[in-house]
């Protein structure tokens, strides 16, 4: 039993001094938003972090609307894409917002992300995009979408909400397909208080991007599209390079809390606790994890339900995610029967707690509770 509640998540924050000091250079600059100096600081931090030229991201006000924007600028209005419903609402919400339909294909029982084999078989004359999800961080089959996208002629879009800080054959994964977007909500392992970044692989999309983020007006006197404000504001990017500054103690923490799980799970035959990598070493390419979740798959719904609701009684608030699946909720009940590995996945696992600052002997403990449960 915890004194204190355990969320499956915390914030990092920064020293408040630093912070402060943040906000001076701001008070300063009296400029609050509109790709302002902070911002544009970020943007070039970001870019030689992940290895992607400056030319080739963008920032937003948060990952729904990055998706949205991202769809919108590679013309998917009106479009069929394959997607998954195991993940959160916002990546298909983002597709039907700018009137594309997403088509469900079935995921990896594996790695937990959407199959390039089912998503083949659900590929028509109206598809022009794939959009699969890096779940938790784990990489999807790039190399199979990679063939998908040549093969067909679609663009390739991957939603890694949750995979900053993952690198995959000896680069960043937001190097992987047309484009890539990265949340930086404050669940996430890096954040930014809110906001999103899209890595793309065609330069040209930046000025687009920028427009569309700004309602598509160009200058004073003109408007172009039909944009909308998506824009990252000043406070934003500073607490995103105060994040950014510590990244590499934000990965180790998570790594450790992820080892701690993996020791008091081991030999327990009641559960799965799945390993991030088993994409990465089925094809033998190096691979550096964000273990930005800690997933655990038990073998039914009862005992799923037993424990999260068990654990709750512990203090200890895991989440479900992602249940209920997509195809569950109405907007998007057309495709419910049609993905079964996703529907049972998504009955059976469990998140638990996992964050910087979390110590690794409370992650053992919350494993122990668990495997009392059982
Ligand atoms: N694609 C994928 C695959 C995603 O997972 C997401 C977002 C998106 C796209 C869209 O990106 P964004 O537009 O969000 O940038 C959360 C987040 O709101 C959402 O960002 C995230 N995925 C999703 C998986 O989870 P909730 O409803 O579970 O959040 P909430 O408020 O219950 O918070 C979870 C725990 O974190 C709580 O126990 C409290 C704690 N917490 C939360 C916040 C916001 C804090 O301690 N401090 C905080 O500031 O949705």
């Amino acid at each position: 039993m915890f004194d204190i509640p355990v969320l499956v998540t915390r914030p990092y924050l920064p020293p408040l001094e630093d912070f402060k000091r943040g906000l001076e250079e701001v008070w300063a600059n009296r400029w609050l938003s509109n790709n302002g100096p902070i911002l544009k600081r970020f943007l070039r931090e970001l870019s030689a972090y992940l290895g992607v030229a400056d030319t080739n991201l963008a920032l937003f006000a948060n990952g729904t609307l990055a998706l949205e924007l991202g769809f919108q600028a590679l013309g998917l209005a009106g479009a069929e894409v394959v997607t998954t419903p195991f993940t959160f609402v916002a990546t298909s919400h983002a597709l039907k917002r700018i009137g594309a339909t997403p088509v469900f294909a079935d995921i990896d029982p594996e790695t937990f992300c959407l199959s390039p084999e089912a998503a083949e078989k659900s590929i028509t004359p109206r598809t022009r995009a794939i959009v699969p999800v890096h779940v938790y961080g784990h990489p999807c089959d790039v190399e199979g979408f990679a063939r998908l996208g040549e093969k067909y002629g679609v663009k390739i879009i991957y939603d890694a909400a949750h995979a900053f800080g993952v690198r995959l054959g000896g680069r960043s994964i937001a190097e992987y397909g047309d484009m890539a977007m990265f949340s930086f909500h404050p669940t996430k392992l890096f954040h930014s208080c809110e906001g999103g970044l899209l890595t793309f692989r065609d330069p040209v999309l930046q000025d687009r991007l920028g427009q569309l983020r700004n309602f598509a007006i160009k200058g004073e006197l003109s408007c172009v599209d039909v944009g909308t404000n998506a824009k990252m504001n000043e406070l934003q990017a500073l607490m995103g390079i105060e994040c950014l500054k510590v990244i590499e103690e934000l990965l180790a923490a998570r790594a450790e809390i992820h080892a701690a799980y993996k020791e008091a799970f081991a030999g327990c035959d009641g559960l799965d606790f799945p390993e991030p990598v088993r994409f990465a070493v089925s094809r033998q390419m190096a691979f550096a994890p964000n273990y930005a979740y800690c997933p655990v798959l038990f073998r039914d719904f009862g005992t799923r339900e037993r424990v999260y609701e068990g654990l709750k009684a512990t203090n200890v608030f895991a989440r479900r995610y992602f249940y209920p699946l997509l195809t569950d909720f109405a907007p998007y009940a057309y495709g419910k029967g049609t993905c079964p590995v996703a529907e049972d996945v998504s009955r059976r696992v469990l998140t638990l707690p996992t964050y910087h600052g979390l110590p690794p002997a409370d992650a053992k403990a919350i494993a122990n509770n668990v495997k009392e449960l059982l």
